[in-house]
This record gives structure tokens, sequence and C-alpha cells, in this order.
């Protein structure tokens, strides 16, 4: 029986565990990333875990996410990441080099090697033909000191792409077309691999855009083979050695299939507030818009900037508009400064910021009230931009370009204009931006704490009742930006647990903090997709610190999931989904033998206040259940 690409390479890397779908497998990590939001978090646990050297091939250490530093918060934490990147041999990419994804991608990505990351896009590397997935922090940091991570084996999705896309019709319109028919629960426990005669007709960056929104999917990651394109990719990066030529067997096996004709797309648009609300431009109409912002992880190549160029040339951003662009990298930006193609953006009234996430994680350019704002990125979460009526529609470059001359939402193939093909280029490298841990030791190095920097909460371990008062009744598709909402209000605290608790929920319920601190012990009940979006473990550390003590839900995110478990928070499933309306607010709840049921199959928990039972399942793999019963990863870990 043939393989699939994800299966011959997990099976390359295989160190325990069976593979083969919902089995528990661990297998070595040839290289991390983690970006500064999540990485004080990440070092923090490195640091509690007393090791020297990393154990992995590569390293990397961005600092992207905080960028703006309008106190002293943000640049104690970035020096507190370059002294500890320092003391255990990772590489320091300095705020300004640009966007994590996109540069690991230029830099350090390899076809065939396994990349874990602190952050949920890391799949961005599944455009190179490599496995790479977004993980909590301290899964990021046990991979980092172990060299291993531990995973549920998923099932491979085969995405068969037919024929080539058309003029104004970008990798974007791709991801988006399958996020529709799959939606942002589809992908969950699942591989999106990606195969057909229509693969030869995308880029490795136009692949980097499908496998990064494989994240919106909630898929554990999303992959291309590696062929003559990926070759070309890594030429023009200096790269060549670095290619191998991988796909799947031609009989390969998959779990699930999808066919999307490339021919047939046209412009497509996630509408507010969800990546999978989507339709196509024609049908949505020309609505007017206020803001285009063009960049972030998805859509900042060196291709997707150069065709915004093109566009722009020549004319004017519409007066209505306001049009901010992010380029993805310091060589992207470099090169486009060198070939006058930035010179064409200025010109046209487009404001240029740094080379970061900016305006996709709400770090400044928040719209104004009520706006209509069209963004090239991968998340339309309510309130994510910094303006919570704002509405935000997710569309490729091509459609943000012209939209934002036009000043309506407007489709490129509607509009009658040729778009120039952009010319391939090398790139001169350039590693200015990148601190490398020369003769590292941690005990040549003092680890820089600045005042704000505070320690991660702990769990103790599962006591034999584990009582708590429910505390909120969520609904479906709660996010973590809902959980723990992010913007630059709020991102330079990410290494203050205490500070950050504050804040839990505030969106969706603005006394919950506060309930929890009166409850004391408390639980939360949640619909479908329960955590669904960013990897930061601050959506369960911060219900850890208030005294969360499990959630009930219909069904788990991933990666929320298993940051829940490693810090020692039950994520129970309802065995009868009904059942989510049998609990109100204030409810009494208690899980009798909590030790030995999490060792059984269904988990019992009794309603004290209405005096009925409902029953649960945590499907805990060994290792998991360990991990609770000890009060999470850490504790496991030291034993
Ligand atoms: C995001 O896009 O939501 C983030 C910000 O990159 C997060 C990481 C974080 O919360 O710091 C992610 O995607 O994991
Ligand atoms: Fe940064 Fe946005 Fe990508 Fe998250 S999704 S890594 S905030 S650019």
């Amino acid at each position: 029986m043939g393989k699939t690409l994800a299966y011959k390479i997990l099976e390359q890397h295989l160190v325990a565990g069976t593979l083969s779908p919902g089995e528990e497998i661990t297998i070595k990590i040839d290289q991390t990333l983690t970006q500064d939001s999540t990485g004080t978090m990440v070092y923090l646990q490195l640091e509690a875990m007393e090791v020297n050297s990393v154990q992995t091939e590569l390293s990397v250490a961005y600092i992207d996410h905080n960028t703006l530093q309008t106190g002293f918060e943000n640049a104690d934490d970035h020096e507190f990441i370059k002294s500890v990147a320092q003391r255990h041999g990772v590489l320091f990419s300095k705020p300004g080099n640009g966007i994590c994804h996109q540069l690991h991608l230029e830099n350090y990505g390899k076809p065939g090697k396994t990349l874990i990351g602190s952050d949920s896009h890391t799949p961005t590397g599944g455009g190179l033909g490599m496995i790479a997935i977004g993980a909590g922090g301290l899964d990021v940091a046990v991979a980092m000191a172990k060299g291993t991570y531990s995973l549920t084996a998923p099932k491979v999705v085969k995405v068969e792409l037919k024929g080539a896309l058309r003029e104004w019709v970008s990798a974007k319109d791709v991801i988006l077309y399958v996020l529709k028919q799959l939606t942002v629960k589809g992908g969950v426990g699942k591989i999106i691999e990606y195969t057909g005669e229509g693969v030869k007709n995308l880029s490795v960056t136009d692949r980097a855009t499908i496998t990064n929104m494989g994240a919106e999917l909630g898929a554990t990651t999303s992959i291309f083979p590696s062929d003559e394109n990926t070759l070309a990719y890594l030429k023009s990066q200096g790269r060549a050695d670095d290619y191998i030529p991988l796909s799947a067997d031609a009989d390969a096996v998959y779990d699930e299939e999808l066919t999307v004709d490339l021919d047939l797309l046209t412009p497509l648009a996630a509408m507010p507030h969800s990546p999978d609300n989507v339709d196509s431009i024609e049908h949505i109409g020309e609505i007017k818009v206020d803001q285009v912002a063009i960049g972030s992880c998805t859509n900042s190549s060196y291709t997707d900037l150069m065709k915004v160029a093109a566009i722009l040339k020549g004319k004017k951003v519409h007066p209505d508009v306001s049009l901010v662009i992010s380029p993805g990298s310091s060589k992207i930006m470099a090169k486009m400064a060198e070939n006058g193609a930035l010179t064409d953006i200025i010109n046209a009234g487009a404001r240029v910021i740094e080379n970061a996430c900016g305006p996709c994680i709400g770090m400044g350019q928040s719209p104004k009230s009520g706006a209509v704002s069209l963004r090239t990125f991968n998340r339309n979460f309510k309130g994510r931009s910094g303006t919570l009526d704002a509405n935000v529609y997710l569309v490729s470059p091509e459609t943000a370009a012209i939209s934002a001359v036009k000043g309506v939402l407007t489709s490129g193939m509607a509009c009658g204009e040729r778009l120039p093909e952009v010319a391939a280029v090398d790139f001169t490298p350039n590693d200015n931006f990148v601190v490398y841990p020369q003769g590292h030791d941690k005990n040549n190095t003092e680890v820089a704490m600045g005042p704000n920097i505070k320690p991660f909460p702990r769990n103790t371990s599962l006591p034999e009742n584990l009582e708590a008062k429910v505390v909120l009744h969520a609904g479906d598709n709660i996010t973590t930006d809902d959980i723990m909402p992010s913007d630059s209000r709020l991102l330079p605290y990410r290494s203050n647990i205490p500070h950050l608790s504050n804040y839990c929920f505030e969106k969706i319920d603005a006394e919950f903090s506060a309930r929890c601190k009166e409850a004391g012990k408390c639980a939360i009940i949640g619909g479908e997709n329960y955590g669904q979006g960013s990897s930061r473990e601050h959506a369960a550390l911060a219900p850890l610190y208030l005294g969360v003590k499990f959630v009930v839900a219909k069904s788990f995110a991933r990666i929320h999931r298993s940051n829940l478990i490693n810090s020692g928070i039950l994520p129970l499933v309802l065995e009868n989904p009904a059942d989510y309306d049998a609990f109100a607010l204030g409810d009494e709840l208690v899980i009798e033998n909590a030790p030995q049921q999490v060792r059984g199959e269904t988990i019992e928990i009794k309603n004290v206040t209405k005096g009925t039972v409902c029953k649960t399942r945590a499907n805990l793999s060994a290792q998991e259940t360990d991990m609770i019963l000890k009060g999470g990863k850490i504790n496991a870990i030291k034993g």
C-alpha cells in the first residue's frame, strides 16, 4: 500500500508509538521556532527545565509580534529572549527582520524536516515539504530540551489540485475555497496534503499561503510535495543544497479526498467574523471600503507585494481608503527598494510600516469605528483588529490592491485590467539582523529579567474530588482571542499572567475575571471547537491562574486542548452534546474520585445544584493522563 508524503516524513522521524491515525506518537523534531509574544513563556519554561543546549538541529527565536515599544515591557521581553537564546544555543532574529514564518521559509526551512513552533501558523513551512506544526509554548520548550514532540497521529486528507489559476485569482482564493468546503473545524485531527497536476502551477510562496491558512481549518498541518518549484525557490534564496525531491507514492491511500479545479476559482473573500464565512467577491458586491491592510505571514511574500506594486504603479489610493502595507521580511523590503517597486507603492499613497505582524494582531492600524477593512491576513475574528465594531474581510493581495484604488470591494477579473507577471529574482543573503549564539554556555550569560516578567503559574496534583462552579456558559467556535485577547494594550503583558488574567474573556463577559476570583474553583462550559485560533498558552495559563479546574465542551481545537492539559486543566467532551443545555451559570459541580475517573473512559460530572449527572470523556493518552494527575506538564517532567 502506497504512503502519503506526510506519513513518509513522520515515519522517518518516529521515536515511539504506532504510526496509525488516533494513536499517540512521539517524533524527532529537527527545528523549532518561537516568536516573542509566546516566546517569553517558552523561554521561562526552558529555563525551568535547567537544560544547557537545545537538542534540535536548529532553533530560532524571532521577534515580530510585540514590536511597538510603547513602554519598557516589550523591549525588556526582547532582551530576555535574546539572553536566553545566547544561553542555550538559539539563533535570535532581531525586531525589524520580518515575520517568523516568512523568515523561516526564506532562510531555514528544509524539505523533509520536522519543525514545531510556538505559533499556530507554523504550518507555513509545509509549503516547502516540511512537517511543520504549531504548538503551545511548553511543547516547544520541551522539544528544544529533548528534541522530541508527542501528538496524536492525524488522518490525512488528499486535496487534489487540477489545472491552473486564472489572472487575478491567487493562492489565497484556493485556501478560502477549501475553508468554505471544510469549515474552521474541518481539519481537526487531520493533515491536509496537496497533490495533483495543479501543484506545479503554484510557487513555494503560493503553497505557503495555502499551508499557512490550514491553521484556520484547525488542521494539525498541511503539506505540499517538494519539486522543481521548491528547488527554484531554495536557489533564489541561495540554498539550493537544502533541496531534496519528495512526494507521496502514486498509490498512496488517504482518509478523505477533495478536488479543487484551479481554473474554476474566482476571487473570494472571507466575510466578518470567521475565516470560513466565504463568498465570491462578485456575489458580495461593491461594498465601500475604509481601510486596506496588506501583509501578515499569509500574504507578504516578494511575489505578493510585487503584484501589489504593479497594480498601484501610476495610480492613486482612493481618497476614502487608508492603505497600509507591512512586508514579510527585510530581504523583501530591500529588494523592492532596489528595484523601485517600493517607490511605486509609496507614490500611490500607501503607508508602509515595519516588517512585522503589526495590524494582523492589533499592534496598531486599528480601523475607524464601524469600518470595512480588507485584509490579506488569515483571521477576521471580531475585535481582533482592535476595533470591536469593524467588519474585516480576508482577501488576496490582488483584490486588496485593486480595491484600495477603486474604493470599493473589487474583483480584478471584472475590472478588465491586465496583471503583469512577476519576474523571478535572486535574493542577496543578509543575516545582519541575526545574532548567533557563539560559544554558548548558560553559565556565561545572565538571564535578563525585566520587572514586568513574572513567573508562570503552576497547577497542583489532581485532588480526589474536583469541585468547581460554572463561571461561563459560552457558545461555539470560541477563539483564543476571545479567551485571552491580544492587542497593543495587552501584548506587552504576555510575560505577566497575573496582569493579563484581569482581561480574560473580557470581550464576551466583562465580569469573568471578578467572578472567577469570587468562586475560587471554576468550570467553563463551551460549544463546538472550543479554543480555535492561536497557539497562545496564555489562554490556558490565565484561566489556570483564575482557578479554572476543567472545561466542558462539545469539541476542542487541537492546540488549545493540549495547552489546557499541559496546564493540568481537564478538557472534557460531552458524550451527549445536548447536555450542554443542562449547565447554567453558578451551578456547583463536582467530579468525585477524579484520579480514578480520569484513568477510565467516561468521566461523570455531578451537578450538585441541579441534582443531575452528566457523562463526559477526556480521551487522554497515557502521557496526558500523567500530566492531569500531576497538575501539568512541568510537574510531570520533574516527576
Ligand atoms: C495569532 O495570529 O493569533 C498569533 C498572535 O500569531 C498567535 C500567537 C500568539 O497569540 O502569540 C498564533 O497564531 O499562535
Ligand atoms: Fe503574526 Fe498575524 Fe501571522 Fe499571527 S497570523 S504570526 S499575528 S502575521
